[in-house]
This record gives structure tokens, sequence and C-alpha cells, in this order.
């Protein structure tokens, strides 16, 4: 199986060396928007594309996923609201565990039945426990996954959730106030995550300043997610990854 590029996050974690994910919902971005965007990711030295969405109404993945690829070597990882949302035109994808709820569906019901599926279509596969945090207001993937968030003061649940999945073999832990969060994960809870950890993290959800992410990065964040904010204003892709990238040496 494929590893090439989980390899990179962990080498990247290893070094200190902090990442920055686009998130492409491919249902908001229309063709020129979206080339946009691949421009100014290619330009900022974007570390991925993260394509996906909780609900994502339109047959147009596909198309979203060729156009990258097309246009950039930026490795395009699938972030998927359902085993639907796969295409084998990306490079890999995040196979999510909910671990923050308690809807067995998401935790592995869904898998076993897209397993044969997924196998077949040569992505690089990285286990993710994927952690819901309560960003203020209910986001379409806490309504869509029927499950309660994190509350954003519960760090103890939060680092227990992570270490757990840890120990069960998940190779990464992401942790999301959903998208278009109206308050970002606190810097606390990333904190505390990241000291209990040894696996790569990624946060995400309601990040909408290069301040902010670079915050998140000095916390403990290996890979920093932002979707809405450059999907409003695409020039904050050069900005945020220029934050980011500050960090490393
Ligand atoms: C959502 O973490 C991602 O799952 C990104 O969130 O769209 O709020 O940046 P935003």
């Amino acid at each position: 199986m494929k590893q090439d590029i989980y390899k990179g996050i962990c080498n990247g974690k290893a070094t200190a060396h902090k990442a920055f994910a686009v998130l492409v919902d491919p249902d908001k971005l229309d063709e020129i928007s979206l080339l946009n965007t691949i421009a100014l990711a290619v330009e900022a030295k974007v570390d991925y594309f993260f394509v996906g969405g909780s609900l994502v109404v339109t047959d147009t993945l596909d198309k979203v996923v060729s156009a990258i690829k097309e246009k950039c070597n930026i490795p395009v990882i699938l972030f998927p609201g359902s085993p639907d949302q796969i295409t084998p035109k990306a490079d890999a994808l995040l196979y999510l565990s909910l671990i923050s709820g308690r809807n067995p569906e998401l935790l592995i019901g869904q898998h076993v039945i897209s397993a044969p599926f997924v196998r077949q279509s040569g992505l690089e596969i990285m286990p993710v426990g994927y952690m819901l945090v309560d960003g203020g207001t209910p986001t379409t993937v806490s309504y869509i996954s029927n499950t309660n968030p994190i509350p954003a003061n519960k760090n103890d649940i939060a680092s227990c959730t992570a270490m757990a999945g840890e120990m069960l073999g998940l190779k990464l832990i992401y942790m999301d106030a959903g998208s278009g969060a109206q308050k970002a994960i606190p810097t606390a809870m990333i904190t505390q995550v990241a000291k209990y950890i040894s696996i790569p993290l990624i946060v995400g959800g309601g990040i909408t300043t290069a301040d902010k992410a670079k915050e998140n990065c000095l916390a403990g964040a290996d890979v920093i997610v932002v979707g809405n904010a450059v999907e409003k204003d695409p020039n904050l892709i050069k900005e945020i990854a220029a934050a980011i990238h500050s960090l490393n040496k």
C-alpha cells in the first residue's frame, strides 16, 4: 500500500515543518475560481489540497480533482463526508473514523460497506481519528453526522479521545470545529492534545486569519486546514501560507 504522502506528513512533524492544506468544497467553486485558487496555491507553495465536504450535492468531485491534478503537483487528499465522495483521480484518502462521536455508522459501519471499493481505488489510505469540537454553532458536519461535538472547554475529553485513537492504530488525528465554525478550536485544547499524542495533528474549522493559523501551529498543530475563509478571499492563501511557513527552518 502507498504511504508517500503520509510519510511526508510524518517527516514534517519530525522536523517541525508546519504544513498548510487548502480545503476545496467541490460544490462551492466555479471553474474560474478554482483555477485562481490553484494558481494562488502554487505561488504560495501550499502543501496539500483537501477536497470534500460534509454534504456534496453536485457531481463535480471528479472534475475538481482532475483540474487540480492537471495544473499542479500539490498532492490532492480526499476529505470525504461519505463513501460516495471517492475518486481514484486523487492521491490519497483521509479514511475518517469519527471518534468524538458515538454513531457506529461513522465509526466503522460505512467503512465496512465501502471497504472493497476503497481498496480498489488505489488511493493512499490514511486512517484518521476525526474529532469534532464545538465551534459555537451547529455545523453541517454535526447535523449530518448526528453526533455531539466535544465541548470546546473539555481538554481532557479531547486528549483522551486522541490518545485512544492513536492506541487503536489510527495514523493521524484531525481536530475540526467544522467548516465555517464561529469559533476555531481553542489553543489550549490543541496544546493539550499535541502533548498526549505522537502521531501528526491536523487542525481546521473556523480559521480565518494568518495569525490564528500560526498560533495553532505554535500550539502543536502539524497541518492547518482552511476552507471557508480562502473561498471568500482567495488572497488569504498567500498570507496564511507565509505565516505558517515562516515557522519552518
Ligand atoms: C472543515 O476543517 C475544515 O472541515 C475547514 O474549515 O471551512 O471553516 O476553514 P473552514
